[in-house]
């Protein structure tokens, strides 16, 4: 096979895999699902063709193993199998594609290694259908707090239920803390999810750090009343407290640099046309690349919250639900990785810093963390018009060819 074959081979198997969807544009695949599910019988199947040991853990993390020598630690490769709700095709399980592609080229080639690897594949990155996310690396490092097992999705299902349901034993979670001793590394293969390589018309870039994030729940409760009868004066607009809050957010973030603030979900009581909302429940999402910077935002929109609550006679529920700290990559895994992309002149080889997170920043708890990037048309992602080209695909496997072969 080409190097070109291996891409359009890529290509195949995310098709299949995005065909492991809710109906709709795009791909919902949600964890604990039956998309998540249907998912993993397709990915078995391409791990068991590539040579690899199959299994599936307390997490619902899927692990394609290459045995080496006897006691011999693993370098981890891998992502998250689950997406946003009508997001793209190639957002985290292509993370899961292309290294069991590049250990079957390496297979073909009568390639051994002196040491293990294993291709995991999360169940839960974006943390969509519950408040948390990266239970699955936070297992394997050991830093998974129990405490989020209680938490339940917009169906009232808590994470413990919809893992029982799915097979899993939660409370076997804290046994899946691995020893680092045994973790060569951990390198996590991404698109940008933005329009940096493709502008400079690269297929890869090396990571070299992943911002930090924190997710609020803010619900606003005022009194819901006649649309046509209350005078604007006597009103307790639940609403119009959480736009409010939406504009201090959008403000600061656009008046501090490095800031993001995103409301992305935003939920009405009674949400009629002619009844003013009597509750408003929100996500609030901060990002930066300084956990400082990030911190303080945290707390001067927690603050405005209160003020706007108390100026509307509202009442203010509002708790952080998440947080992850800024997570820099190993200057040896960085090193490592460019050399493998290089195409001839390693200036040539972009290096990026991550606005969007990714298991990488959980798995840097257990061991020495890298993250490859390979570009995405237009930059678009969490969208169905996500789309890698096939060169990416291409460059992509033979970055993690050279780079398996290179570790010694
Ligand atoms: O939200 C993120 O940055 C990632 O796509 N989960
Ligand atoms: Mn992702
Ligand atoms: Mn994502």
């Amino acid at each position: 096979m080409t190097d070109t074959d291996w891409g359009a081979l890529a290509q195949y198997w995310l098709d299949r895999l995005a065909a492991c969807s809710e109906p709709g544009p795009g791909v919902t695949r949600l964890p604990f699902t039956p998309e998540h599910r249907a998912a993993l019988g397709v990915l078995t199947e391409l791990m068991e063709q590539a040579g690899l040991g199959v299994s599936l853990d307390a997490a619902g993390t899927l692990i394609g193993r290459l045995e080496g020598p006897a006691g011999a630690p693993a370098l981890l490769f891998g992502s998250h199998q689950d997406s946003v709700r009508e997001g793209g095709a190639y957002d985290g399980i292509m993370g899961v594609v292309l290294p069991v592609l590049a250990l079957m080229k390496l297979r073909q080639q009568g390639v051994t290694l002196p040491f293990a690897v294993e291709v995991l594949a999360f169940a839960d990155e974006e943390g969509v259908r519950f408040p948390t996310a990266l239970m699955g690396p936070r297992a394997l490092a050991g830093t998974f707090d129990m405490a989020a097992l209680g938490l339940h999705d917009q169906d009232g299902i808590s994470l413990r239920r919809a893992m029982e349901d799915f097979g899993l034993d939660p409370d076997a979670l804290p046994g899946l803390k691995r020893d680092p001793a045994q973790a060569l590394g951990w390198v996590e293969i991404h698109l940008e999810q933005g329009p940096v390589l493709a502008v400079a018309g690269q297929n890869i870039g090396i990571v070299t750090g992943i911002c930090g994030i924190e997710r609020h729940m803010v619900t606003l409760t005022g009194k819901a009343a006649h649309a046509g009868t209350v005078p604007m004066h006597l009103r307790r607009d639940a609403l119009a407290g959480a736009a409010e809050l939406t504009l201090v957010a959008e403000t600061l973030a656009r008046d501090t640099d490095g800031l993001l603030a995103t409301v992305g979900a935003l939920h009405v009581r009674p949400g009629v046309v002619n009844a003013v909302p009597g509750e408003v429940a929100l996500t609030l999402e901060i990002r930066a690349s300084d956990d400082g910077v990030r911190e303080q935002a945290g707390a001067a929109l927690t603050q405005a919250a209160h003020d706007i609550a108390t100026r509307r006679d509202l009442t203010l529920q509002i708790a952080r639900t998440y947080a992850q700290p800024a997570t820099p990559c190993s200057p040896q895994v960085i090193e490592r990785l460019s050399r493998a992309a290089e195409t001839g002149n390693r200036a040539e080889v972009p290096r990026i810093a991550s606005g969007a997170t990714h298991d990488t920043s959980a798995m840097a708890a257990l061991c020495s963390v890298g993250m490859i990037f390979t570009a995405c048309r237009d930059g678009v992602s969490h969208h169905p018009d996500e789309y890698v080209p096939l060169a990416a695909l291409n460059a992509g496997i033979l970055t993690l060819e050279r780079f398996l072969k290179q570790w010694q």
